[in-house]
């Protein structure tokens, strides 16, 4: 098996083990959807396929990246954290000894190279070619999310540009608010490389905008790359095979050949327009604020198109699992820069840049303040707000755990670090946008080294009376689920999966 190729392949996958539902009662995509996915979200039920949307002319799929196993169908893999293997298999790449891994190696630097996107004749996303005066918005069902939301809301495109410089590919997932049937803004924050690319451009900037790709495709432009790695290459190796792209029909920029629907256009330097408020993943209504106009001078897409779409709000919602490939996915990476980080965890509820959890292999003192500033300096982690510091057997994943180290090894006036630093555009709290104040908990055991007295040890039963009394379990007459049966009650692995699923 291979990841699916694109989103018919990825529907009929769904609908083959049972994960989608097609609607075929009539919706409306103001309002309507929102609470109707929100529901199934909520209760870990399936993809949606709206398929008679009062008013538009194609159906709308929503809630395709709702759940682990989704995701899992998604990359073809039992689990994300194969996913992450995959990635780090190249990261550590070494020097192969013998033949058997000079074979290996290049089979992996072959992975590599085949990644990259590739040009090919023509696509079905240019199907049907709408220009101009042509170029209907309204035809696509846009959802209109939340109630402060004052216009609908393109929620799940791949942004494409290019580094005006040096022409590398940049692909992000930027929400557009839509302005008329040939008009939206262009949400991109101040610390995306799509902003950067329109910043560097002279006047006109050329883009294209991707709905309805392979669902591998569509992660990517949420995946925080560097600014000169292009999010279709890793689209690429975590396929196994390049993204097929073509010319676009009215700017010069590649577009994904297999993509359901591409909007094509430009942005304009100083043209800017009141954009929001907009009910965002951080649980509030964003405040409106200026961005770029985009305007749309093709609409091209396959014959009976389908419109994807996905909702954000106050967690946990849909965005969990795109977050949550995130945070797996890129693991080796950061370890990559900090080799000490054994595990991280960003809290869904905490809207992935309110903390960070992080479990690491101690090795001296003020290591824990060490990797807090670490992750302080690390791409969009940078943004994160409050950092906890565990050691390498607490089981970052499961929240108790962690709460109770915080608890239990801190010192406030010696284990905590609040200093500032760039946050997260959405956060509201800050006095200031963009910048403000970072906590940092060190809940790790601590050394005389470091101010502390002598640490107690922890209570642990010995391994001879744990295996005595699974040996004699039988005799006792006591019945209970298998986790406590078996001594692991209280270290559930999987904490946020049974709390996204409730
Ligand atoms: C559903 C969803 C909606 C998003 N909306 C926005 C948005 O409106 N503006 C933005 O700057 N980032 C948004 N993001 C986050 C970016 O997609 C993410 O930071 C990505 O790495 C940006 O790509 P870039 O690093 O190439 O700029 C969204 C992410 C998801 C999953
Ligand atoms: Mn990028």
């Amino acid at each position: 098996m291979a990841p699916p190729a694109d989103l018919r392949d990825w529907i009929a996958l769904l609908e083959r083990e049972g994960e989608l539902v097609r609607v075929t009662a009539e919706v409306d995509a103001d309002l309507e959807i929102t609470e109707i996915n929100d529901r199934v979200v909520k209760a870990g039920g399936p993809a949606l396929l709206f398929e008679n949307v009062r008013g538009a002319r194609h159906p709308l799929l929503i809630n395709q990246f709702g759940s682990e196993r989704r995701m899992s169908l998604a990359f073809d893999t039992p689990s994300l954290d194969h996913v992450a293997r995959k990635l780090e298999d190249v990261l550590e790449m070494q020097p192969p000894q013998g033949l058997v891994e000079k074979v290996k190696g290049l089979q992996k630097l072959k992975s590599i190279a085949d990644s990259l996107p590739k040009r090919v004749r023509s696509g079905v996303c240019q199907e049907v070619v709408l220009t101009g005066d042509g170029v209907d918005l309204d035809l696509l069902p846009i959802q209109r999310c939340w109630p402060g939301d004052p216009a609908p809301f393109i929620t799940l495109p791949a942004v494409i540009t290019h580094d005006p410089r040096s022409g590398v590919r940049n692909v992000g997932m930027y929400r557009m608010q839509k302005v008329d049937r040939r008009t939206t803004y262009m949400h991109w924050q101040i610390h995306k490389d799509g902003r950067a690319d329109y910043l560097l451009a002279d006047g006109r900037l050329e883009l294209a905008v991707a709905l309805g790709l392979d669902p591998i495709s569509a992660y990517s432009a949420s995946a925080p790359l560097p600014k000169h790695i292009d999010e279709f290459m890793l689209a690429g190796f975590l396929k196994g095979s390049p993204v097929e792209v073509v010319p676009g029909k009215t700017v010069s920029v590649d577009v994904p050949a297999n993509a359901e629907i591409v909007l094509e256009g430009y942005i304009e330097r100083d043209e800017l327009g009141l954009e929001g408020p907009f009910g965002d993943h951080t649980g509030f209504y964003t405040a409106a604020e200026p961005f770029p106009v985009f305007h749309v001078t093709a609409l091209t897409m396959r014959r009976d198109a389908i419109y994807p779409s996905i909702v954000v709000g106050k967690p946990p919602q849909e965005d969990a699992w795109l977050g949550k490939a995130t945070e797996r996915i890129f693991l080796p990476a950061v370890r990559m820069t900090v080799p000490e980080i054994v595990d991280f965890d960003l809290p869904v509820a905490g809207a992935f840049h309110n903390c960070c959890i992080v479990s690491i292999r101690k090795a001296f003192p003020g290591h824990a303040k060490k990797v807090m500033h670490a992750i302080w300096g690390l791409g969009m982690l940078s943004l994160t707000k409050s950092i906890v510091v565990v050691d390498e057997h607490v089981n970052v994943h499961d929240y108790e755990q962690v709460f109770f180290y915080v608890g239990a090894n801190v010192d406030p006036k010696r284990d905590v670090v609040l200093t500032e630093g760039p946050l997260d555009h959405l956060d509201h709290a800050p006095s200031l946008q963009f910048v403000g104040g970072k906590l940092g908990i060190d809940a790790t055991a601590k050394s005389p080294a470091e101010g502390a007295r002598e640490w107690p040890p922890e209570i642990e039963m010995s391994d001879a009376v744990k295996e005595l009394v699974s040996g004699r379990w039988g005799e006792y007459g006591i019945v209970l689920d298998a986790g406590a049966r078996d001594g692991s009650i209280g270290h559930s692995s999987q904490p946020l999966r049974r709390l996204l699923r409730r």
